[in-house]
């Protein structure tokens, strides 16, 4: 089992400001660095929750991209995970619970040349949201697809979740719950995802890598973070995680579907790397193709659009 690049131990969680790894990382010694994507808002999250890894990981990946914040929108639907926009210094929006993955959909429609974030938990986007990602992977859209699985309702106080394993106890399933869990990694690879990968919110080095180049990926990128709920999960804790993540195996070839299937679908541990790869044609650029104009919008009028509502 790996843990390698963690840089925070396994019963404590990543804490706010920790950016670490990349801040001087490529194409950083002049520009942005990491603290630069910070909003100023201080993170409401319970200390040690895996969300701070994730939300530093992204401003290190950001970074190393050297993403301009004016050409970038972090959209979320609603979840402890979903408060992440108002943390990131650019356009965001905190939307319906389960909804984040159409409005990102329709942001980038909108206007393809914006770098779309969307972020949000396994139950925002795999339980009443789970009907839009099937969707956006067909398509296979250019936006990054963020999901902080703690297998738990965190928001909610504790509730069990889609990815919630047989047995797991929880205010609502005093006795255990009975229904099987969903596999976010199964379902993204069956949908079509062209780049599907696993990272661990304490693993830093490895996750701003995979998120970096999933923004670079011209496609559907979905990561699939794990990210322990501290508070309402202890079950699924940092310890839990460290006997069970794992890298890929060194010959897994990221052409190959199936293998990544086989890789996902390995109830017993949790592989973290890319697992899948593929080229296939981008939806904005088909519609372009199509005969479709897609231009940036004008400017809104903000005072206008007020004075309407008004
Ligand atoms: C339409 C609607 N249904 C239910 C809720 C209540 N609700 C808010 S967050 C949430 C689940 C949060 O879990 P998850 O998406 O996994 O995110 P986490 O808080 O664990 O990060 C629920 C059921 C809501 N806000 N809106
Ligand atoms: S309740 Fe859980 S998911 Fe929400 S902030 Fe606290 S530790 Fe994180």
């Amino acid at each position: 089992m790996s843990d390698n690049n963690s840089k925070t131990t396994a019963a404590q969680g990543p804490a706010y400001g920790d950016e670490g790894v990349g801040a001087d990382g490529p194409g950083c010694a002049v520009g942005l660095k990491a603290a630069d994507y910070k909003s100023g808002k201080r993170p409401v999250w319970c200390a040690g929750c895996g969300d701070y890894g994730v939300l530093n990981s992204i401003f290190n990946a950001l970074a190393e991209l050297q993403v301009d914040p004016d050409n970038l929108a972090v959209i979320s639907g609603i979840g402890c995970s979903s408060r992440l926009p108002g943390y990131i210094k650019t356009y965001g929006f905190h939307g319906a619970h389960g909804r984040a993955v159409p409005v990102a959909c329709g942001v980038k429609v909108a206007n393809p040349a914006l770098t779309v974030l969307t972020v949000g938990g396994d139950g925002d986007g795999f339980s009443i949201g789970g009907g839009h990602v099937s969707h956006a992977c067909r398509r296979n859209i250019d936006i990054t697809y963020i999901v902080m699985d703690n297998e738990i309702y965190g928001l909610t106080k504790g509730q069990i979740s889609p990815t919630s394993p047989v047995g797991a106890r929880a205010k609502s399933n005093p006795y255990g719950t009975v229904e099987s869990p969903v596999n976010p990694m199964l379902l993204v690879l069956a949908y079509g995802g062209t780049f599907v990968a696993r990272g661990y919110a304490s693993q830093p080095k490895q996750l701003v890598q995979l998120l970096a180049d999933g923004m670079r990926h011209k496609g559907l990128s979905f990561i699939h973070v794990l990210s322990p709920c501290v508070t309402f999960n202890k079950a699924a804790g940092y310890d839990f995680f460290k006997e069970r993540v794992q890298d890929m195996p060194a010959d897994h070839k990221t052409d190959d579907l199936m293998g990544a299937m086989r890789l996902a679908a390995d109830e017993s541990r949790f592989y973290t790397g890319l697992f899948y790869k593929s080229d296939r044609p981008e939806y904005t650029e088909g519609l372009r193709r199509s005969g479709r104009k897609l231009e940036a919008p004008p400017p809104v009028d903000i005072e206008a659009m007020i004075h309407q509502f008004s």
